[in-house]
């Protein structure tokens, strides 16, 4: 029985990667470094789950060996604020059937959990820029970076979450929009649900229960069902 829906954030409850990579930009720009991730490289480098982790996956392939620690979190650190301020503002809205599938759940007495490799503060200015959306206090539990610093597809976010809500994997279903996500959701033993993102349409989603280009035609029965083994 559906006990707890799981929602990745990035690509999941809004399409954020963009703001994300303008962010990362601005950072570079503050420190008058000449990089600059353009679509398709960033395409790429959201292969690497963590935005630490991918300024050192890029960082480690311009300048092998050159890319210190220090740098790293100077150039993670104004990005996070760029970021923040941005959606902040409501720059990002939410995707489309998100909020009415959250205020489904509530309604139904379905339990809500996040479990993302974001940090706490971008969700917490995600929902802020969303205010007409469920507040981000409606979820039972949030699992960020800070509580599961192995990144997708490491399953420990979502092992984290599961441990917070206290359920099986198989009262749960997580929805995701990415490869890494799924693997990570699959490795905890949750069944998922894909929602393709503008950078992971297309992608490889073996595993999945379903996967949908949104969550506009699928509400909590369809959910529900899929869930139970039917198909929706
Ligand atoms: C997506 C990510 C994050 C964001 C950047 O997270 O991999 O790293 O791209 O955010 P998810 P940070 O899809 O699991 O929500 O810079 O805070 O990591
Ligand atoms: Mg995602």
């Amino acid at each position: 029985m559906l006990r707890a829906l799981i929602f990745d954030v990035d690509g999941t409850l809004a399409e954020t990667e963009e703001a994300h990579r303008a962010a990362f930009n601005q950072a570079f720009a503050d420190l008058d470094l000449h990089w600059r991730w353009d679509r398709p490289l960033y395409r790429d480098l959201l292969g690497v789950a963590g935005g630490k982790e991918r300024l050192r996956a890029f960082l480690d392939h311009q300048d092998p060996g050159d890319a210190s620690d220090a740098l790293i979190a100077d150039l993670h650190r104004r990005k996070t604020a760029h970021y923040t301020a941005a959606v902040a503002r409501g720059a990002v809205p939410f995707r489309p059937g998100v909020a009415t599938l959250i205020a489904q759940a509530l309604a139904a007495g379905v339990t809500l959990a996040i479990a993302t490799t974001t940090s706490r503060v971008n969700v917490e200015a995600l929902f802020a820029g969303n205010g007409d959306a469920p507040p981000l206090a409606a979820f039972a539990a949030v699992m960020t970076a800070e509580d599961a610093p192995a990144k997708k597809p490491d399953p420990q976010v979502y092992h984290r979450a599961l441990l917070a809500l206290g359920l099986p994997p198989a009262d749960c279903l997580a929805i995701e929009d990415s490869v890494n996500g799924l693997r990570a959701a699959r490795a905890a033993g949750i069944p998922t649900l894909v929602t393709e993102s503008v950078y992971t349409a297309g992608d490889n989603f073996t595993g999945a229960l379903a996967v949908r280009t949104d969550l506009s035609r699928i509400g909590l029965d369809a959910i529900r069902c899929l869930h139970a083994g039917g198909g929706a």
